[in-house]
């Protein structure tokens, strides 16, 4: 079997599985099969920048390579394109996107520098697969050095429709780099049409069956593969000691008053104000509620040196307080908002002891979240999830509540909905809902995506 050789902006964990998510699991489990190497970031900030040494670790049959970025890089890679332009883009927020010229050449410029330190490190039967926005031009400048192995590419975040794409002002040099791929997966098929599309319109492309696609001179294909957790060990999670010990306390904490959870990166995109917001007019709309459900959060910030983020993390604080202002008694806190992150196992027992599983971004590529939560219900008295029609997870969750994220009153209605539903729908509900997240796991992502790959011909 050919090696496997994945790019990643972040590498491992590898041997630390409750730290890693289902996707790194997943990734870790091929790689073992075949042999491989992992190169990405190493997360560091160093003067020589990747002029560097590599730097390899072996664990099994599994080279893990990083290299350093200087400043600069950071400056005009990470935070800036990638985040401050690709990050917004993606996800439909042009009124956020910043574009800068040096920031475009930086991110170029990088991604020509790793390519440049990994093309010496491939085997002529390696097989490549490259993940998301950090990497969009690395395939082409991989087969301009002269690689000819097949290379895959997965974008983890939405893929936007061209209206949107078509309004950042390099648009066309990056697809046109996406081509040098010979198979590129999205989340869902919302995304795959919205590729297809974009070539169809722009690029005067045109399909063949089986979402193969011929534009620019090359035939590639292009097809929905949704990203899934490793679901039987989070199930497992759920009922592990730890988990239990979180179910008690907050079966103490609670008695029989209903919890709602919510568990996101502290981002723009998850729709954060707008879920307190909703939650607030739950409690407006239906008094009933009040001192009776609660909501609690948990946001551990990321990307914390944007302005965007440092904004939204004032704005949810300032949400929180005047809701708990408004309606917390002596005895019990509406809105418990908490910015650290947990072990797995820990969470899992939190979302196993809440009613609720409130996801709700403004645009997601998937949102593993919400999978996390059906998982660690318990199939006797399982909770309900209310699911925004933007994340990627709605395209399969038959079974979920779909809100509109936007339609704060629309969502506090369904979240009146939510906690009352009866015992008998909310099994009927979850139990088509976990046979989903059972079957699209990560590891049949991680197996379609690679059969496709090795299978595809390169023209
Ligand atoms: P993210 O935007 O990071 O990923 P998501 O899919 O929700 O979003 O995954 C977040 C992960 O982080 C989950 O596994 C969650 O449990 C974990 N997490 C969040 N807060 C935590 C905390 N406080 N403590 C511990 N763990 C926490 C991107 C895309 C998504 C896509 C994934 C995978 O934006 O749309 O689903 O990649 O492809």
């Amino acid at each position: 079997m050919s090696r496997l050789v994945i790019v990643s902006n972040r590498v491992g964990p590898v041997r630390d599985s409750a730290r890693a998510g289902g996707l790194a699991v997943a990734i870790v489990e091929a790689l073992r099969e075949s042999g491989g190497l992992w190169f990405g970031w190493s997360g560091e900030i160093s003067e020589q920048g990747t002029h560097g040494p590599l730097k390899t670790e072996t664990v099994g049959r599994i080279d893990l390579t990083t290299i350093d970025i200087d400043a600069e890089d950071y400056r005009l890679h990470y935070a800036g394109y990638t985040n401050r332009t690709l990050w917004p883009v993606f996800h439909y927020r042009l009124d956020l996107a910043e574009f800068e010229r040096e920031w475009l050449d930086g991110y170029y410029a990088v991604n020509e520098r790793f390519a440049a330190r990994l093309y010496p490190l491939l085997r002529p039967d390696d097989i490549v697969w490259i993940h998301d926005y950090h990497f969009l031009p690395l395939a082409a400048q991989l087969r301009a050095m002269g690689a000819e192995q097949p290379i895959g590419f997965f974008l983890h975040i939405p893929f936007p429709v061209p209206e949107i794409l078509t309004a950042l002002p390099s648009h066309r040099r990056l697809v046109r780099a996406m081509l040098s791929c010979d198979l590129i997966g999205f989340q869902t098929d919302r995304d795959r049409r919205s590729f297809e599309r974009y070539l169809l319109e722009e690029e005067e492309a045109t399909a063949t069956a089986g979402g193969r696609i011929r534009a620019h001179g090359r035939t590639i294909t292009a097809a929905a593969f949704p990203v899934g957790i490793d679901a039987e060990s989070f199930s497992r999670f759920a009922v592990s000691a730890d988990a239990q010990r979180q179910v008690d306390r907050l079966a103490a904490l609670l008695g029989d008053r209903l919890q709602i959870i919510g568990v996101d990166r502290l981002d723009y995109s998850k729709g954060l104000v707008e879920r307190f917001r909703a939650y607030g007019e739950l409690l407006e709309n239906y008094p009933e509620n009040r001192g009776r459900v609660s909501l609690l959060q948990i946001a551990p910030p990321s990307r914390e040196e944007l302005d965007a983020y440092i904004e939204i993390r004032q704005e949810l604080e300032r949400i929180a307080g005047n809701i708990n202002g408004r309606y917390a008694d002596f005895d019990w806190t509406p809105i418990r908002y908490i910015t650290r992150g947990f072990q797995r196992r820990t969470l899992a027992g939190l979302y196993r002891a809440s009613r609720v599983g409130l996801v709700t971004p403004l645009r997601d590529g998937m949102n593993l979240v919400a999978k996390e939560y059906v998982a660690a219900q318990d199939g006797e008295d399982p909770g309900v999830l209310v699911l925004s029609r933007f994340a990627g997870a709605a395209e399969a969750l038959d079974g979920a509540l779909i809100v509109n994220p936007y339609n704060v009153e629309g969502t506090a209605e369904v979240l009146q909905r939510a906690v009352q539903m009866s015992l008998t729908e909310r099994r009927d509900r979850w139990s088509r809902l976990n046979q989903a997240v059972h079957r699209q796991d990560a590891a049949s992502w991680r197996e379609r995506f690679l059969t496709v790959l090795r299978n595809v011909r390169r023209e």
